[in-house]
């Protein structure tokens, strides 16, 4: 049988329709495919919700590609081995407390177990604002990456979550259009973005967990963002914090879901 071109242009486009069609109403919308994000969306999605994932850039992954400086490995602390069990993720131990992995294996794991769980990933998508009703957010608003990189004016898409989470790590994009364009404060001490702190690992992994939480009504900070939101510390390339932080947001969204 001869290839036909046609049929496989016509195959593209005709799934990737549904596919986005049938992800235009959710229980969770994650912005940033990170570890926070991608943890996040493999626990809401094993437990049987409807959760989509939108990433601004081609790969998924976020800054664990690049382990520490470009030395393609990561720290993880005994808190959050299980995680990486949980992912199938290889380690080592370092010495007591420090553990490592290869941190290509570690994104490539997080990726296939949180999709094969049934999260519904979109690559090379941004999110530009937040859909809003009075005091809560209720949806994304979504455009092609090409459009926010070429700067040229094309209006965008919408669709509609009963939660969302940002995951986009340092830059805390969604807050950022939140604080700036819905009404009301942010849940934070001065309801504003307190701003991320320089580096003290530490104290940064402790805090990305209790800074895990709704920030909007509607909206829930985790990972980086989270320490972003609340004033917390960096950490490096320790990534423990990150996936207890994904796992964290999504008990927490289970138990709205379901209460
Ligand atoms: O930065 P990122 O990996 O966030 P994270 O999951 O993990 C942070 C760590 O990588 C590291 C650290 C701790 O070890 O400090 O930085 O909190 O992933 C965030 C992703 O969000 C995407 C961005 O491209 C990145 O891949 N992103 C950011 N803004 C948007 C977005 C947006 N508006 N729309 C879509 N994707």
């Amino acid at each position: 049988m001869e290839l036909n071109e046609v049929i496989i242009t016509r195959a593209i486009v005709d799934r990737f329709h549904a596919k986005f069609r049938d992800n235009l109403e959710t229980d969770v919308a994650i912005v940033g495919g990170g570890p926070a994000g991608l943890v996040a969306g493999h626990f809401l999605a094993s437990a049987g919700k409807k959760v989509v994932l939108y990433e601004r850039k081609l790969s998924i992954g976020g800054g664990m590609w690049g382990g520490g400086m470009m030395f393609n490995e990561i720290v993880v602390q005994e808190t959050a081995l299980r995680l990486l069990d949980e992912f199938g993720v290889r380690c080592h131990k370092y010495e007591e407390g420090y553990y490592t992995s290869d941190s290509v294996e570690t994104v490539a794991c997080l990726i296939a177990r949180a999709v094969q769980a049934g999260l519904t990933i979109f690559n090379c998508m941004s999110v530009e604002d937040v859909m809003m009703r009075t005091d809560r957010v209720i949806g994304l608003v979504l455009n092609w990456s090409s459009v926010e990189m070429a700067g040229i004016h094309v209006d965008p898409l919408t669709m509609r979550s009963r939660f969302v989470i940002d995951a986009t790590g340092h830059a805390t994009e969604v807050v950022k259009v939140v604080h700036k364009k819905v009404p009301g404060d942010l849940r934070t001490p001065t309801g504003k973005i307190e701003g991320e702190k320089s580096m003290w690992s530490d104290k940064a992994e402790t805090l990305t967990l209790e800074n895990t939480r709704e920030i909007f009504p509607g909206l829930y900070v985790a990972g980086m963002a989270a320490n972003a939101t609340f004033g917390g510390p960096r950490m490096g390339a320790i990534f423990g914090g990150m996936m207890l932080s994904g796992e964290k947001v999504a008990n927490d969204l289970l138990k709205r879901l379901e209460g």
